[in-house]
Parts: C-alpha cells; structure tokens; sequence
C-alpha cells in the first residue's frame, strides 16, 4: 500500500489527499507532523515538508508535484485543464493558494488552532487583527475578482488543481473561524462552498472537524 506521509489538517497534505480521491487511489496515511521531523524523513522529504509520497522505491514531496505525478499516472478524471491557457490560469491559483492565501490564512490557522488548541498558548490575537485587516482583504478581493459565478470550479467549469489549491486552504480558514462574508464578497463565499461541497473535499473536511473538535 502506498503512503503519504504527513497530518490532517495541513493544507498541503489535503490537497493530495483531494487528488488521490479523484483518482481513486488508495493509501496509507502516515501521521508525520510538520516541524522537528527526523533525519530519516529528511531523506525522503529533503525540505523536510509534509506532504510526501512513498510508493516502494518511489519517493515524491510536495504537494503540487505529488498531484502532477498522479495525473501522469492515472490521467482520468483529469485535474488539469487540457486547453494551454487554461492551464496557464489553474496553475497560477494552485501557486496563489500555496503563497499568499496560505500565508494569510496561516496565520490565523496557527494562532487559533496550532497554538491555541494543540500547544495549549495564548493565541496571539493582535496577530490575527492585523492579517485581517490588512491581507485578508486584498486576498479576498482578487479571489472575488476571479471567482466564477457558479459552481465549484474557478477554471474552464471544470474541477481542476485550482480548486484543489483553493479550497485547501479555505478549510484551513474555516477550521480557524475565518469565514468569508457573503455581504462583502458573494462570488467567492459561494464559490468556497462549492467547492467544500464537492464529494471529494466533503468527507475530508468532515473526518478533520471531528478529530479538531475532539483536542
Ligand atoms: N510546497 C509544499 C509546502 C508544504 C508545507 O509547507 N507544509 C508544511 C505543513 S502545512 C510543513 O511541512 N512545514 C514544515 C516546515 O516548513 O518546516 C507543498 O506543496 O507540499
């Protein structure tokens, strides 16, 4: 059985966990918590990250290189828009997602959850106000910019990596009590229901709300 290494609850970890349900591949997943991995991890994982692959002698990390490579292995449904231009666009969300919204959400998904639930700290909530204020907005409005006007799919009206990207880290957000105002931004809160709505992402979110409940 093939594993990936690495917790519920991270984002990258989820974006892989979203592809391999698409593909219908099945795993084992390995609890590797991020932070103070072993040498031993450091072999298969050099940056020392989570998400990582191990199929036999096969070791990938990262999240986006574990999804491309489960596209070339299993090519249907495809996660990736077939159209240049497309692809173009897909990629940068998934890249959107793993930076500035994850940066931004992180912060939040940290003070509120990491250390405020699993470290047992005080959360740092002036932290908190100011990403709110100053990052979450600009995040949200390109998002909104960008957000279809239906459905669960930012690209081509196709479920792709984007939404993969996307919606991953608004679980974390929503884990976090980051919610986005329907009043403010209507396509991208719909938008993220769509896609938390999705029956790949459903029973994730829901397995993580227990397991985060119970701590
Ligand atoms: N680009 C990587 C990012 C993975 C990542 O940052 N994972 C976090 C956990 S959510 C981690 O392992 N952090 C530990 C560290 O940075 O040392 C991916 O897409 O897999």
């Amino acid at each position: 059985m093939p594993i990936l290494h690495g917790v519920n609850a991270s984002p990258f970890v989820r974006k892989a966990r979203v592809a391999l349900a698409a593909k219908g591949i099945d795993y084992e997943l390995n609890p590797v918590m991020p932070m103070g991995v072993s040498d031993e991890y450091k072999q298969k994982s050099p940056l020392g990250k989570i998400p990582c692959w191990e199929d036999g002698d096969f070791v990938l990390p990262d999240s986006s290189c574990i999804i491309a490579y489960l596209e070339k292995r299993q090519p249907e449904p495809a996660l990736y828009p077939s159209d240049a231009q497309e692809l173009g666009r897909a990629l940068f969300y998934e890249e959107y997602a793993d930076t500035k919204l994850a940066e931004t959400v992180g912060a939040f998904f940290f003070e509120r959850i990491v250390k405020a639930k699993i470290m047992k700290a005080e959360p740092d909530e002036a932290r908190v106000a100011k990403t709110l204020a100053e990052d979450v907005p600009t995040v949200f409005d390109y998002l909104e910019s960008q957000a279809p006007d239906s459905g669960d799919a930012i690209v081509g009206g196709r479920f792709s990596v984007a939404d993969i990207g996307l919606g991953s880290q608004f679980v974390n957000a929503r884990h976090a009590g980051l919610t986005v105002d329907a009043a403010r931004w209507p396509k991208l809160a719909a938008y993220v229901d769509a896609v938390h709505g999705n029956p790949l992402f459903k029973p994730i979110i829901e397995e993580e709300v227990a397991q985060l409940s119970a701590l």
